[in-house]
């Protein structure tokens, strides 16, 4: 009986682990809402987003993201230049200490090149986002519709409003 007990203890302790699946965290660095937009059939480019945030005494870097239906993955920034949309390669992005950075449409982003497959909506799709000092993170992202704005569920990437203040100056689009 007592070893039953334990047992249910230490399931009780796991799930929510399990149900946090769309979350990872190592060393004080989560990926969440992990998305990529579907392609259509003989696309050989596609993108991907994220948010990663960093616990208040961890400071780190992303500097690779790759995933096994793409040839290559490279980060992007995106900003206005007069009036056109300009998209930069970057060699990684800083992270400060408490900060959520949104890796999504219409702003920086992650391309997927040589895709290997067609991305097919409600299928996952695995990404490893690599960092300077947490190391690799691998984490599995929802397919959503090509127009989407927003993992599953949401019309735009969702920001955490755990750490209070720091978001309330983001702009969200
Ligand atoms: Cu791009």
């Amino acid at each position: 009986m007592r070893l039953k007990i334990r047992a249910l203890a230490v399931l009780a302790a796991l799930a929510p682990v399990l149900t946090e699946a769309h979350e990872v965290t190592v060393k004080g660095v989560t990926v969440a809402h992990a998305w990529v937009r579907a392609t259509p059939e003989g696309a050989k480019v596609g993108s991907a987003f994220a948010e990663i945030k960093t616990d208040k005494d961890t400071s780190d870097r992303l500097v690779s993201i790759s995933s096994p239906v793409a040839g290559r993955a490279e980060i992007h920034s995106m900003a206005m230049e007069g009036d056109v949309m300009k998209m930069r390669r970057l060699d990684g992005i800083d992270l400060k200490p408490g900060e959520s950075v949104v890796l999504k449409p219409m702003a920086s982003h992650v391309m997927l090149f040589d895709l290997k497959q067609p991305l097919k909506e409600g299928d996952l799709v695995k990404l490893t986002l690599t960092f300077a000092k947490a190391g690799p993170i691998e984490v599995e992202g929802t397919v959503e519709p090509p127009g989407a704005k927003g993992p599953h569920g949401f019309d735009k990437q969702p920001v955490d409003d755990s750490m209070g203040e720091m978001h309330h100056d983001m702009s969200h689009d």
